[in-house]
C-alpha cells in the first residue's frame, strides 16, 4: 500500500478519494487556524488593531523629539559620499564609523570628503555648527530629501547619536555584516532630536564572570545604536579583582585568577582597560569604572593577608553570596591601598566619574562606615573624580557633586535628594537585567520579582520613587550581575530587547509612553538584532517580524 506523505502525494494522484481527502484536510486545516487567530486575540496576546508600523518613523528607538515625514526618497548608491564639516579629526573619525557601518552590507566603498563649494547632490552631509546651541551637548537635526542626507549638531556626540538614527532609518538588512540586495532608500523626513536625561547607562559585572575586552566591545557597540552614554564597568567584588594595579599586583594575579563556579578568571592589562576607554570614547560612551568597597572585597583581601584585619588571607571565593567580607577600616595601610587604586584607574580613565561601590557593608557598623565612605570621598576628589557609590552611600553626610545610584532601599534615595545630590535610577525590579523575564527563564535570578519586557518599559525615573522630583535625577542605568551570565550570547539574551526599552525611557520625552505602540516598534527591532546577530529574547508578547533562518539558532528561548 501506498503511503500518502504530504498534501503533494495527494493533488499528484489521481482517484477522487484523494481529492476529497485534500479538500478535507485544509477545511479542518483553516478551521483551525481561524479558532487559533480567535483565541489569540480573545486572551490578548494581540489586539485586533495591531499593524505592522508604518515605515520608518515607527521603527526608530528611542524615539526622537519631533519627526516630520515628507514624500522624498534618499537612494544610497556607490556612489554615495560622506562630506565632513569641520573637517577635523574627530569629525572624520564620526564619518568614518559610519561609512564602516555602511559599507559591508551595501558592498560599497563608501568615502569621507571634505565639503567644498555647492554640495552635490546624492551625499550625506555631517556638520557641526557651534551655533545651533539648542540643540545642547548630544542633540541633531537630520533632513532627508531626495538629493541629501544633512545631519547637523551642536557637537560632535549629536553628529554621533544622529548616525543611530540613519542607521534605524534604513531597511534592517544594513545591519548585516555581509553584501545584501538593497535597495537602500531613506524616507525623507525632518528630524529634531535631543535626549531626555544626560546619563543613560548600562552595567556590566565583569567580577562574578570575567568577560574578554571583543565581548566588552560588541556589548559598548550595541548600546551605542540606542544611544546609550554611560558604560559601568564593576570590576571588583568578592569572586574576582578584574584590572591589573601595577603597585598590587596580586589584586589581579591572584585575585583575578577564578570566578563563580571556579572557573579560570581573568583580568585586564592596563593596555587592554585604556583600549575599552578608548573604543567607548569613539562611541562617545564614558566608562565609569567600579571598585567597590568596602563590603563585596573577598579578592583583594585573599590576595594581600595585610588588608585583613586578622593578618590572614582568606580563600579565594567562588560562590554567589554577598555581604560576608570588608576591608579592615582601622587599619591605615587600608587608605594607603585605595588611594594607590584609585590613583592608577583615574590616571586611565577619560571620565569624570569613579564609582566606589560602598553596597552591601553588612559586617561594618554604621558609624565606621560613613567615616570610611567620607574619607574616600576625599581620597576620589583628590585624584581629579567625581564619586559615585550605592545608594547606601546616603547614610553619609556627602559632597554635592557625588552621585548616588537607588536600587533598592527608597528612603535611602530620598535621603541622598534631601542633602542635593543626584541620583541615578536603577530600580532592581525594573533595570535588573539579570532579573528572569519569566519562571521559564533558564538564567538570572529572581529576588527583585521577574521582569518581562512591558515590565521593564512601563516606569518612569521621576515617579519610581515618591518623593523624589525630576530635578534630583540624572537619569537611569541597567545593571547586568552575572552571577548566572557566562557568555557574551547570555549577555544578549538577558540585554535583549530589555536594553533598547531602558535607551527609550532615558532618551524620549517621557509623555504619552505607551507600550502598546512599542511594541510595535520593537517588533520592527527583531529583524534588525537578527542582523546583527544578536542573541535576543524572543518574547511571545511581541509580534516580531524580519527575522531570518538565523534568527532560528536563538540558543535560550
Ligand atoms: C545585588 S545591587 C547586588 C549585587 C548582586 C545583585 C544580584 C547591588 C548594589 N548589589 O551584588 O550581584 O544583587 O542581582
Amino acid at each position: 500500500m501506498t503511503k500518502i506523505k504530504s498534501n503533494k502525494d495527494l493533488l499528484c494522484g489521481n482517484n477522487n478519494f484523494n481529492r476529497w481527502l485534500l479538500l478535507l484536510h485544509i477545511l479542518f486545516f483553516n478551521t483551525l487556524v481561524i479558532l487559533f487567530q480567535a483565541c489569540q486575540q480573545k486572551i490578548g496576546l494581540f489586539e485586533p488593531d495591531d499593524q505592522i508600523p508604518q515605515f520608518p518613523a515607527s521603527t526608530l528607538i528611542p524615539l526622537p523629539v519631533s519627526y516630520k515625514s515628507t514624500d522624498d526618497l534618499f537612494n544610497l548608491s556607490a556612489e554615495t559620499g560622506i562630506y565632513i564639516e569641520p573637517a577635523n579629526e574627530e569629525i572624520r573619525d564620526i564619518g568614518q564609523y559610519l561609512a564602516d557601518k555602511l559599507n559591508p552590507a551595501t558592498g560599497y566603498e563608501i568615502q569621507i570628503q571634505t565639503a567644498s563649494g555647492i554640495p552635490t547632490a546624492g551625499n550625506i552631509y555631517l556638520k557641526t555648527l557651534n551655533s545651533e546651541a539648542g540643540l545642547g551637548e548630544e542633540g541633531y537635526q537630520l533632513t532627508i530629501t531626495n538629493n541629501f542626507i544633512t545631519l547637523v549638531a551642536y557637537k560632535p556626540a549629536g553628529l554621533f547619536w544622529g548616525i543611530q538614527t540613519i542607521r534605524q532609518l534604513l531597511p534592517s538588512s544594513i545591519e548585516y555584516s555581509t553584501i545584501q540586495p538593497g535597495p537602500w532608500t531613506l524616507a525623507g523626513c525632518t528630524i529634531r532630536d535631543y535626549p531626555r536625561f544626560s546619563w543613560r547607562g548600562a552595567m556590566l559585572d565583569v567580577a562574578r564572570h570575567f568577560f574578554s575586552v571583543e565581548d566588552v566591545k560588541r556589548y559598548l557597540d550595541l548600546m551605542a545604536y540606542y544611544k546609550l552614554n554611560r558604560f559601568h564597568l564593576h570590576l571588583t567584588d568578592d569572586q574576582g579583582w578584574r584590572i591589573m594595579i601595577d603597585s598590587w599586583p596580586d589584586l589581579a594575579l591572584t585575585g583575578g585568577s577564578t570566578e563563580v563556579g571556579g572557573g579560570m578568571g581573568g583580568y585586564y592589562s592596563k593596555k587592554e582597560y585604556a583600549d575599552i576607554v578608548d573604543f567607548a570614547d569613539q562611541r562617545y560612551v564614558v566608562v565609569v569604572p567600579e571598585i567597590d568597597m568596602p563590603g563585596h572585597t573577598n579578592a583583594a583581601l585573599a590576595s594581600y593577608a595585610q588588608l585583613n584585619c586578622n593578618g590572614m588571607a582568606p580563600d579565594l571565593y567562588t560562590g554567589t553570596d554577598v555581604g560576608f567580607s570588608s576591608l579592615c577600616t582601622d587599619k591605615e595601610i587600608t587608605y594607603t591601598f585605595i588611594d594607590d587604586v584609585i590613583r592608577e584607574i583615574a590616571g586611565l580613565t577619560t571620565g569624570s566619574y569613579i564609582h566606589i561601590g560602598g553596597d552591601e557593608a553588612s559586617l561594618l557598623g554604621l558609624i565606621d562606615y560613613v567615616e570610611f565612605i567620607t574619607r574616600i570621598q576625599t581620597i576620589v576628589q583628590s585624584h581629579g573624580k567625581q564619586m559615585i557609590g550605592w545608594e547606601e552611600i546616603a547614610q553619609t553626610i556627602l559632597d554635592p557633586s557625588t552621585i548616588t545610584q537607588h536600587w533598592y532601599h527608597d528612603n535611602l534615595a530620598i535621603s541622598a535628594a534631601q542633602q542635593g545630590v543626584k541620583v541615578i535610577m536603577s530600580p532592581a525590579s525594573r533595570t535588573y537585567l539579570d532579573m528572569k523575564y519569566d519562571a521559564f527563564t533558564p538564567l538570572g535570578q529572581s529576588w527583585a520579582g521577574y521582569t518581562d519586557l512591558q515590565d521593564a518599559y512601563t516606569w518612569d525615573p521621576v515617579t519610581q520613587v515618591n518623593g523624589l522630583t525630576d530635578t534630583d535625577i540624572l537619569g537611569l542605568e541597567a545593571p547586568l550581575w552575572t552571577e548566572t551570565i557566562e557568555t557574551i550570547d547570555n549577555i544578549e539574551f538577558m540585554a535583549f530587547p530589555r536594553l533598547a526599552g531602558h535607551a527609550e525611557i532615558g532618551w524620549s520625552p517621557g509623555t504619552n509612553r505607551n507600550w502598546q505602540e512599542y511594541k510595535m516598534r520593537l517588533a520592527a527591532h527583531g529583524g534588525r538584532l537578527t542582523a546583527m546577530d544578536v542573541d535576543f529574547y524572543q518574547s511571545s508578547k511581541v509580534p516580531w517580524y524580519g527575522l531570518d533562518e538565523a534568527s532560528q539558532k536563538v540558543v535560550y528561548r
